[in-house]
């Protein structure tokens, strides 16, 4: 599409108050008849033609105030309607379309899952229905009859509360009416039709309304949205105590379905899952399962506040409600579990999927300022990032002031479209702070690096503290400015404790609290009273989205990995020495050396599993500890002429050393762990049970014989998924002559389970062979295996794209391959094809040949003639 700018965003002309919906569903003609009451807006000039969205869409006809509209007096094509001389008040106008959902591929608009009806209208979806002005910031309330086969579709979904229901005129279809009291954008609207099953339930809100919840499911599945119901209630509850925020329908229903582009969908009243976030049980999840179906169902739920009551003014304004949605759900899964795992994983995915986009072609702010696919910034920057920065409020502001400034959103902006200027209005208000600065993290690309040089002068018993924020150029941008940021550190002292923090260049409160602001691009800081030298514990809790160059030594990380207070840099004071020893053993092997023996850092683990097995630290932190930073985290760290094969290898050497030394200790950890207790998902648990599969990984590493020969006991004693699958890994990512055996007889034990067959097919993509590209080729003939299916394509091809040898392959085969199923999946999904392809998204960091092959292949898109926008889109810009 035409580039969309932020700079041009006007209020629309003209306001659409009511719509009235009537949805005659069928496989391949269904007829929409949608009844608008339509005003010009008053803040707008008037005398506008009034032009709305299409895309895609058949007419049939229209009818202005109740009379047929004559041919000259409208415009239709499948992408726009057009009425220039609307009248000058308020008017009705009525358009019927006619949709074939069975041939909508897109899974936007009204398509269907299985056998059921369903719709997914953000971001510009709607449109794919009806015409409509298909802007966030037109508002209306909505009034829904829709009416299917009372065989075909016995379940009939809308958004709002259900207003009556009967048999239609035409024998064997019935119909329901849904109305919606609250006004909503369109994005926000939703239907599903089908032969389902659900569970139901009821939470009391805080002031005693009773609200009657339910999940609908495929037959048979419905018990499994028994965890779910569960994490529903908790999320009801949480938001009530920690944001004062009351659910304000008589009824909150779920649907899960198997065929979705993302993760789920905030409609109002009506959320729409993709079933992998939904459905759960002890022979089909893992922990992670459990735990993501807790995060996404509170995630949705909570946008009925930060999303749906106060919607965004225009796209640009995406974090406005995902990156606080994603704040919210994050806070709410460190309460229901551990606080520094939470915050350790949220870390991890943060450096693994948004740095990567900071730092390469496809570089964007967090509110974006120019787009050509608004589908294309669904992203890491946008959510994971907007969490960030939402979280960064909150440390500068306080917590008190924090909830005050969001109660003051709410008040303010209840049923409205809003921006962010006036989100961190609230907080600048409340708080008296000035946060000009801060803004600029929403409007400057990439990620700010924080230099910290340290000096500790014994005589004076000072320590002092250099630090700059600096930020390299990103598409676009070729200068950057510094933006506010907490950061929060301590000084460790080498017996343990922090020091008490005495200054005369920081305030009361940042003493007190250890939390620094730095306004400009230098902060000096000189500490008092410090006799000996500490260890700088920088960053704590990762207080900002940044990366750190400083200049602690490996002394000091292995005294932060064992003492450091703040859980969080003691995690990542051991990633840190790993990570110092792993780029040494990459150099060594590009030069032909063999990579080196660390005798502190095979210490340090060994120090790690003593504790875990003596059940001093949560076993959680622990399994998080003992897993070596990824082959991605070590290529984001080299930055530049990346060689996967050597980091690769590097990194086997060292799992191979650590396993072996410490063979003895995880074998017995990995005995010690295995639980005789009946299964429980509940976090601590579930940190026991991954504490067992890394101590596997691990032991396997070293001692591939005995460590598979575990794995084999592991997989036939196992009662849940979390081993299950943990030990089906070791088998399946190491060769012996029993893997395909076992991997087989896996994927046959599981052959009417698509989600767990999502796992394997992503496992076998991950093998670190050659064979896995012809393997990856061959899965596509699976019988379970559909290019229609994202879940199913995601797990193969997705999985393919992570793995960091093979996708990387010196042959530019992997490339290749990557290729042919875009261009070929491009057609029928767009938006699929196109978040695929980002695979690409770190090109320019390769070495010299695998960058030629890369470019090459992006260049081969780049050249047909008929890409989607989606697919134009993120090639144009990788090469850009
Ligand atoms: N707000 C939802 C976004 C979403 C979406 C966007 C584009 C295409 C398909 C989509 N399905 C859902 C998801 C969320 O809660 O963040
Ligand atoms: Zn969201």
């Amino acid at each position: 599409g035409q580039p969309v700018r932020l700079v041009d965003y006007r209020v629309p002309d003209f306001l659409i108050d009511e719509v009235d919906l009537d949805v005659s569903l069928d496989r391949t003609a269904t007829r929409v008849v949608s009844t608008l009451i339509i005003r010009p807006n008053p803040a707008a000039s008037d005398g506008a033609a009034l032009t709305l969205d299409g895309d895609e869409l058949t007419l049939v006809s229209a009818h202005l105030d109740g009379a047929p509209l004559d041919p000259e007096a409208f415009q239709a094509t499948p992408a726009q309607f057009v009425l220039p001389n609307p009248p000058r008040g308020r008017f009705t106008l009525t358009i019927e379309t006619r949709l074939d959902p069975a041939s909508n591929t897109k899974l936007m608009g009204l398509y269907r899952s299985g056998s059921a009806y369903c719709t997914q209208c953000e971001a510009e979806g709607f449109r794919r229905i009806t015409y409509f002005l298909d802007r966030p910031d037109v508002l209306s309330t909505y009034r829904v009859r829709i009416e299917a086969d009372r065989e075909e579709a016995p379940v009939l979904l809308g958004n709002g509360n259900l207003e009556g229901k009967g048999e239609a005129e035409t024998a064997g279809r019935h119909w329901a009416l849904w109305t919606d009291p609250h006004k909503k954008p369109c994005y926000l609207f939703a239907l599903v039709a089908g032969d389902l099953a659900h569970i139901s339930d009821a939470f009391v809100t805080a002031s005693g309304r009773k609200v009657d919840l339910a999940i609908f499911t495929e037959h048979g599945r419905e018990e499994r949205a028994r965890y779910a119901m569960e994490a529903l209630k908790r999320a009801m509850a949480w938001d009530e105590k920690a944001y004062g925020r009351e659910y304000d329908l008589d009824v909150f229903n779920i649907v899960a379905v198997s065929d979705f582009n993302m993760g789920a969908m905030e409609n109002k009243g009506l959320n729409v899952f993709n079933d992998k976030y939904v459905l759960a049980s002890q022979e089909t999840a893992t922990d992670d399962d459990y735990a993501n179906i807790e995060g996404v169902i509170a995630h949705e739920y909570f946008h009925n506040w930060t999303g749906n009551r106060i919607t965004c003014r225009d796209w640009f304004q995406l974090c406005l409600k995902e990156g606080l949605t994603v704040f919210r759900d994050q806070e709410f899964s460190a309460d229901m579990r551990s606080r520094p795992v939470k915050r350790i994983s949220e870390v991890r995915g943060l450096r693994a999927a948004q740095f990567p986009e900071d730092a390469g072609p496809l570089a964007h702010n967090v509110r974006p300022e120019v787009y050509s696919e608004i589908s294309n910034f669904y992203t890491a920057t946008v959510y994971q990032k907007g969490a960030e920065v939402v979280r960064m409020l909150k440390r500068l502001v306080g917590d008190e002031a924090f909830r005050a400034g969001m109660d003051a959103y709410f008040h303010r902006y209840d049923g409205q479209a809003a921006t962010v200027e006036q989100f961190v209005g609230c907080f600048a208000e409340v708080s008296g702070r000035d946060l000009d600065r801060f803004m600029r993290w929403y409007r400057q690309a990439g990620t700010p690096k924080v230099t910290v040089r340290t000096a500790h002068d014994p005589a004076a018993r000072t320590y002092r503290l250099e630090i700059a924020q600096s930020l390299a150029p990103t598409p676009g941008q070729p200068t950057k400015l510094p933006a506010t940021m907490p950061l929060a550190l301590g000084l460790v002292d080498p017996e343990g404790g922090d020091l008490p923090l005495v200054s005369a260049d920081a305030s009361e409160a940042e003493l007190a609290s250890g939390v620094f602001v730095l306004d400009d691009a230098e902060r000096v800081i000189v500490f008092r009273d410090v006799a000996r030298r500490p260890a700088l514990s920088f960053l704590r809790g990762f207080s900002a989205p940044v990366t750190v160059d400083d200049d602690l030594t490996e002394q000091d990380l292995a005294v932060l990995s064992r003492h450091d207070p703040d859980h969080f840099n003691r995690w990542q004071a051991l990633q840190s020495l790993v990570t110092r020893v792993l780029l040494r053993g990459v150099k060594a092997i590009r030069a032909g050396r063999a990579p080196e023996r660390n005798a502190a850092l095979v210490a340090a683990f060994g120090a790690l599993i003593d504790d875990a097995r003596a059940g001093r630290i949560d076993p959680a932190f622990a399994a998080l500890s003992l897993a070596l930073p990824t082959e991605a985290d070590i290529a984001r760290e080299i930055g530049e002429n990346v060689d996967p094969d050597a980091i690769y290898a590097a990194r086997k050497s060292l799992r191979g050393a650590l396993g072996r030394k410490h063979g003895d200790a995880l074998a017995d950890l990995h005995d010690w762990l295995a639980d005789a207790r009946p299964f429980s998902p509940d976090a601590e648990s579930a940190g026991r049970r991954a504490l067992r599969n890394i101590a596997l990984a691990l032991y396997a590493d070293g001692n591939i014989i005995d460590g598979l020969a575990r794995a084999h006991r592991q997989l036939r004693d196992a009662d849940n998924m979390t081993e299950r699958f943990g030990a089906l890994t070791q088998i399946v990512l190491k060769p012996s002559s029993a893997r395909e055996h076992t991997s087989d007889a896996f994927s046959r034990r599981y052959a009417m389970e698509p989600l767990i067959l999502d796992k394997w097919f992503a496992l076998q993509a991950h093998i670190p062979e050659r064979e896995t590209l012809d393997r990856v080729r061959g899965l596509m003939s699976h019988r379970a295996f559909s290019m229609s299916n994202p879940n199913r394509v995601r797990a193969l091809i997705g999985g393919f794209t992570g793995n960091h040898t093979q996708f990387n392959r010196p042959d530019g085969e992997g490339y290749a391959f990557l290729e042919e199923i875009v261009v070929g999946l491009d057609p029928t999904n767009p938006q699929v094809a196109a978040r695929l392809l980002t695979a690409m998204r770190s090109w320019r960091s390769l070495e010299e040949i695998r960058r030629g092959h890369a470019e090459a292949m992006l260049r081969r898109i780049a050249v047909l003639p008929s890409l989607s926008p989606d697919v134009r889109d993120i090639v144009t810009r990788s090469l850009g």
